[in-house]
């Protein structure tokens, strides 16, 4: 049997996390295009890219920031660029989706259901906030949810398929692949999908080995083989669930994005080192660590 290749992605810097979890959080144009050249130098494939004010670190759709870090990252290294397009909580599909046209990304993310997406819990958590946006930017998503309604991802899936980005849709919870397969059906999106199964949001499917289980069997039963599929987990159990995936033949995304830590107490000092962490349990575990060049042909990228 041929070595089972694993896409490693990383996910650098998103939209949760604020300034005050951790020093290294890349913040700046400058910080996040080093971050996404590092993590892949250390096996990623794919970086999916956030950007963020560079004077304090709200998170931001500005689209002239994402060209500028696309294009750096561009011009230094040839890992698969996915942006995203879920932003940030509150902002609105027009913010969401400023950048992608200018970005002209390989991949963006594509939100597939509305789901409650709470970070408010890091407010109890921090004593004394760098920025004065911090607290109400984290207690807002209490009360503000995370609408991507039919509609929404017609729309974003449309406007994907204009600029020749293929779509990663992003999975919290079981019923959403019922939803992608819905477009399926309707020839809105055109297979192999490309999912990616984001468990340990607060509001969204907790991150149990037996939750990922879950949704690759319904994956399976739902859309037959014709998709591909990874793992992102948010915070502690991020390294036990995307090992799991490996196992389970799946790919799998780490990142500062998902987890400040690389272990129980351990900040992370980059991206690069829950990426080469992952590296080396995936090759511990006998796989192959694709090439940005081999993540294109699986994940069937087709722009020149
Ligand atoms: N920032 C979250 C609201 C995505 O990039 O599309 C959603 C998120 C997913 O990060
Ligand atoms: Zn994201």
């Amino acid at each position: 049997m041929a070595q089972q290749t694993v896409i490693l992605t990383a996910a650098v810097t998103g939209a949760v996390h604020i300034p005050s979890m951790s020093p290294y959080l890349p913040i700046t144009p400058e910080q996040i295009i080093d971050e996404a050249v590092a993590a892949c130098q250390a096996g990623a494939a794919v970086v999916h890219l956030h950007t963020r004010d560079p004077q304090t670190g709200q998170p931001t759709g500005d689209p002239v920031l994402m060209q500028q870090v696309v294009e750096g990252v561009r011009s230094r290294c040839d890992v698969v660029i996915g942006i995203t397009t879920g932003g940030a909580i509150g902002m609105s599909s027009e913010e969401r989706l400023a950048a992608l046209p200018v970005a002209r990304p390989e991949l963006a993310s594509c939100n597939a259901g509305s789901v409650n997406f709470c970070f408010a819990p890091i407010a109890d958590k921090i004593k004394e906030p760098k920025f004065d946006w911090e607290i109400p930017f984290v207690k807002n998503t209490y009360r503000v949810p995370f609408a991507n309604t039919f509609q929404d991802i017609e729309d974003y899936m449309a406007i994907m398929a204009r600029h020749n980005v293929k779509p990663e849709f992003e999975v919290y919870e079981a019923g959403m692949i019922s939803n992608i397969d819905y477009f399926l059906k309707r020839g809105m999106v055109k297979p192999p999908v490309y999912l990616q199964f984001v468990l340990g949001v607060m509001g969204g499917m907790p991150a149990t080995i037996a939750n990922l289980n879950f949704l690759v069997e319904t994956a399976y039963k739902v859309l037959g083989k014709d998709f591909t599929w990874s793992c992102a987990a948010a915070g502690k159990t991020q390294f036990d669930l995307v090992t799991a995936a490996i196992c389970l033949g799946g790919n799998a995304r780490v990142g500062l994005e998902d987890n400040l830590y690389l272990g129980r107490g351990v900040l992370a000092k980059s991206n690069a080192e829950p990426i080469a962490k992952v590296r080396r349990i995936a090759e511990e575990l006998g796989r192959h660590v694709a090439s940005p060049d081999e993540a294109r042909e699986i994940l069937c990228l087709t722009q020149a």
